[in-house]
């Protein structure tokens, strides 16, 4: 199933080996001098070098990690990636659930393009030729593997399983089994009343990590760097967690003593000036009690103590190996999740919460690294980044845009909006982010309209979609929304 054993090839040849006469590589030096020759030496060299790529994928996971600025999970190896990255701190998912997400990230297509909008469509059954991220490295002579869940896989009942991957996508591809809720160890459920998939089961497990399918994910991700081969490589590493059931080993829960638990502040009567559709079908707070909110919260928190865990085993590996500086590593959520805000909870929302997600780029010698950057981006962008920082050219069909020059300089300028929908029964959802604003239709309008000024109001309190003095205002994001002024 693997290439012969050969030592890996995707360093940079020496400069001497250079073609100093050709303008591209004047210009290359010319770029090197001004800059001190460190930083644009990626940049110059980036269609030549063979950069592997390691893309390692959370699930149901929000920006609550500590180098966003929660003030209690502790992620120290997610920011330290950070420090050496570019954070996008306004980075969105076209839709917050699984399929749906997954498959816009890893085919370039919108949901409308691609018309998967709910977790049983398989986009290929649809588009035969689509060729996947992974399938256009694999294209163009990389080494292609998936460890975990990159494409949807129903958790936690379908784990272990293929779910609805992708053959043509990967030339190895491995679903570690794991027990989930089934873990020994403390467990309660504090929803019987939901389906196993959005319950909220929490387990403080019993055993190792490598006793959990993500451990056993990060393990099988430390073997495969450790093989030596001769082709560079996409590797994509995709984690459970901290998708429902809160499943960790008992010392990451350890971490977060129930009663420091903060709890969401939601003022009265915020409820009262937000559509139906928007605050979808379940109960508020899912009927929990605030104490049992807050155990929910402490298992989410434990659960992403543990993925963080095993994303430091995985880029430990990265170091003992020396890759490092040969891979662009990329960590981000299929899409966000509540915590209580609105008293709301999981995913299928159009808040900020649900549709926003962690994006940490890490390209050797990009000058942004470790810094943040504030412009508004999609998991669209992630397929023609990557391309682009590989030198390969994506399919025409291929939605969203290289995210390169703000791996350059964050700050620079980037007229962007962020698309995002969700159904309800038989209608649609749309909302359009950009810098400021947050605006969204329900059923074209019909059903509810939301404007929120997210400088201003950055919790969605005032919904001032039916405020004149916005007027303005809404008529330009309808027009990104493609809605009728
Ligand atoms: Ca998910």
């Amino acid at each position: 199933m693997h290439p012969p054993t050969l030592r890996l090839r995707h360093a940079a040849e020496p400069a001497g080996n250079r073609r100093l006469s050709s303008p591209r590589a004047l210009l290359a030096i010319v770029l090197m001098v001004a800059a001190g020759g460190v930083a644009d030496r990626a940049l110059a060299d980036s269609a030549r070098v063979k950069y592997n790529v390691l893309l390692i994928t959370a699930d149901d996971l929000s920006a609550a990690l500590g180098c966003y600025g929660h003030p209690q999970v502790k992620t120290p190896n997610l920011d330290r990636l950070a420090a050496r990255a570019v954070l996008f701190e306004r980075a969105y998912c076209q839709f917050p659930l699984c399929n749906p997400s997954r498959t816009s990230l890893l085919t370039g297509l919108r949901p409308d393009t691609s018309g998967v909008v709910n977790n049983q469509l398989k986009f290929r059954d649809r588009f035969p030729q689509t060729v996947t991220l992974p399938q256009l490295f694999r294209n163009n002579g990389y080494y292609a593997a998936r460890v975990g869940k990159l494409y949807h896989m129903g958790v936690p009942g379908g784990v272990g399983g293929p779910g609805l991957d992708d053959g043509p996508s990967w030339d190895y591809a491995i679903s570690p089994p794991g027990l989930e809720h089934a873990s020994p160890g403390k467990a309660q459920n504090l929803t019987p009343q939901y389906q196993p998939g959005v319950a909220f089961r929490v387990v403080e497990a019993e055993g190792g990590d490598d006793d959990q399918a993500d451990g056993r994910v990060a393990a099988e991700a430390v073997r495969l760097l450790g093989e030596k081969r001769a082709q560079p490589w996409f590797l994509a590493v995709g984690f459970v967690r901290p998708h429902v059931p809160l499943v960790a080993p008992k010392k990451y829960f350890d971490l977060y003593p129930l009663d420091s638990i903060q709890l969401p502040q939601v003022p009265a009567g915020d409820r009262d000036d937000i559509p139906a559709p928007a605050l979808a079908e379940r109960e508020p707070d899912y009927g929990l009690t605030p104490e049992q909110c807050r155990e929910v919260l402490r298992g989410y928190y434990a659960a992403i103590s543990f993925l963080d865990a095993q994303v430091g085993r995985v880029l430990k590996a990265l170091d003992d190996q020396q890759l490092s500086e040969k891979t662009i590593v990329v960590f981000l959520s299929d899409h966000g999740y509540h915590l209580g805000e609105h008293r709301l909870w999981q995913k299928l929302s159009l808040f900020e919460p649900s549709a926003r997600v962690p994006l940490l780029i890490a390209a050797p010698g990009m000058p942004g690294n470790g810094r943040h950057c504030p412009r508004v981006v999609e998991l669209l962008d992630v397929y023609p980044t990557l391309a682009d920082c590989c030198g390969l050219t994506p399919p025409k069909s291929v939605e969203g845009k290289s995210l390169r020059p703000l791996l350059e300089d964050p700050a620079q300028a980037w007229n962007s909006v962020a698309h995002t929908q969700v159904r309800r029964g038989k209608s649609l959802g749309r909302s359009v982010r950009n810098e400021k604003w947050r605006y969204t239709e329900w059923d074209e309008g019909r059903s509810g309209r939301e404007l929120y000024d997210q400088q201003g109001d950055p919790a969605e309190l005032h919904n001032l979609a039916d405020n004149l003095e916005h007027d303005d205002v809404v008529k330009m994001m309808q027009g990104f929304l493609g809605g009728t002024p």
